[in-house]
């Protein structure tokens, strides 16, 4: 069996923490796993396997001999070493959105749309973690009942801005409960003006605003859904909500399907077999999706499925995962997996 080796750009971050550890899970055979951030990192040493790996600088020369580089050090840091990595001759899985929507690159849910994977140069994208859970169960019950619209409302957990933005929400949350002002520096997004404290909170804004009053987090969801489902023509709208969870995105989606007649059943049936879906829907027994049940957890979960009050054709649907895991971390290994089995690496 072929061996590889292994390189993740942004190691020590709250994305690249979780692919250490999930690929001592995966299929895929390793020689060298080289751990790349910041100079500020350089020397820190980490464990894989049991055995420690100390952190290198990124540089253009940290590729030689790479054959799988997983990024994840935000965009800016894939634009500057991208290339540097696909001219050493490694593939790129990129987790920023720097190449997301570029028609060049395929943008992947191994479980959606694997095939995209054959037209790749050397760069794969990973999308948003609130896309990658909303496709993962949209795409089984679109083969099955066609899908015409989404209506889409995200509980976003703070992890999925960094490492510094948990620290925040730490921070704030003892500091109101010991009666003081919570200092808020990053949340809702470092590169706005203003900054709101996330504890005990909910704030209607993740990413910057673009000018027609939606957020990038949300035109992110609504341009990668379309692309990683192959609809350009699918009706959807997207709400972005940041809360004070730590790790573990909730989502509350309305769907409309095409077919006419669909029962509830029929979309748990579909679900129940699923690949990554697990179904978590009794309300006899208050079973549903809960952040705190499906954190640390690879798959996805889905309950709360009813049918519209005034639509026949719609649904209503919860939908949780971990961000870090099926949201980044594992989807990013899960490409790699993937590609070996087809023999495109
Ligand atoms: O552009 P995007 O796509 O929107 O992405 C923006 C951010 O989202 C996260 C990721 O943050 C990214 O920075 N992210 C990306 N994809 C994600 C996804 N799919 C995602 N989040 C969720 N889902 P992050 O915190 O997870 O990771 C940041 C990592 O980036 C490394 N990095 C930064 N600059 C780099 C670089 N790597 C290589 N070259 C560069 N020039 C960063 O490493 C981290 O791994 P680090 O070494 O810079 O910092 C981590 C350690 O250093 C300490 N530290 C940080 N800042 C300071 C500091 N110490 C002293 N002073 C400081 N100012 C930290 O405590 C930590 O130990
Ligand atoms: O685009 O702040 O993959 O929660 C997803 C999480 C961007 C940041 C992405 C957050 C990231 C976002």
């Amino acid at each position: 069996m072929k061996k590889y080796n292994v390189a993740i750009v942004g190691a020590t971050g709250a994305v690249g923490e979780k692919l250490i550890q999930l690929l001592e899970d995966s299929s895929i055979a390793i020689n060298e796993l080289h751990l790349l951030a910041s100079a500020r990192s350089a020397g820190r040493k980490l464990i894989f396997n049991s055995q420690e790996v100390t952190v290198e600088e990124t540089t253009e020369s940290a590729f030689k001999g790479i054959d799988i580089a997983f990024f994840s050090a935000g965009g800016s840091i894939t634009q500057k070493f991208h290339q540097a990595a696909r001219d050493s001759g490694a593939i790129v899985i990129d987790n920023t959105s720097a190449f997301r929507m570029d028609p060049n690159t395929p943008l992947v849910v191994p479980e959606v749309n694997p095939e995209a994977l054959r037209d790749h140069t050397y760069l794969i994208a990973n999308p948003n973690c609130s896309t990658i859970q909303m496709v993962a169960a949209l795409k089984p019950i679109e083969a099955a009942f066609g899908l015409d619209r989404v209506i889409v409302s995200t509980y976003q957990a703070v992890s999925g801005a960094g490492l510094h933005a948990l620290e925040e929400l730490e921070e704030q949350t003892k500091a109101v409960l010991a009666g003081e002002e919570p200092k808020a520096n990053i949340l809702p997004s470092g590169g706005d003006k203003k900054h709101y404290p996330i504890a005990f909170n909910a704030i209607p804004q993740i990413d910057l605003f673009s000018e027609d009053g939606y957020t990038f987090e949300e035109w992110k969801m609504m341009n990668e859904t379309k692309k990683i489902m192959g609809l350009p023509n699918l009706k959807i709208a997207a709400t972005c909500v940041r809360i004070p969870v730590m790790s573990g995105h909730s989502e509350s989606v309305y769907i409309e399907v095409e077919k006419d007649g669909v029962t509830a059943d029929e979309i748990r049936e579909v679900l129940k077999d699923a690949p990554g879906i697990v179904l978590q829907d009794d309300p006899s027994t208050q079973t549903y999706p809960m952040v705190i049940t499906a954190v640390d957890k690879k798959d996805t979960y889905v309950g709360r499925i009813r049918r519209d009050v005034d639509n026949p054709k719609g649904f209503h649907l919860w939908i949780v995962s971990d961000n870090l895991i099926k949201g980044a971390a594992w989807n990013s290994i899960q490409i790699a997996e993937k590609m070996i089995e087809m023999a495109l690496v």
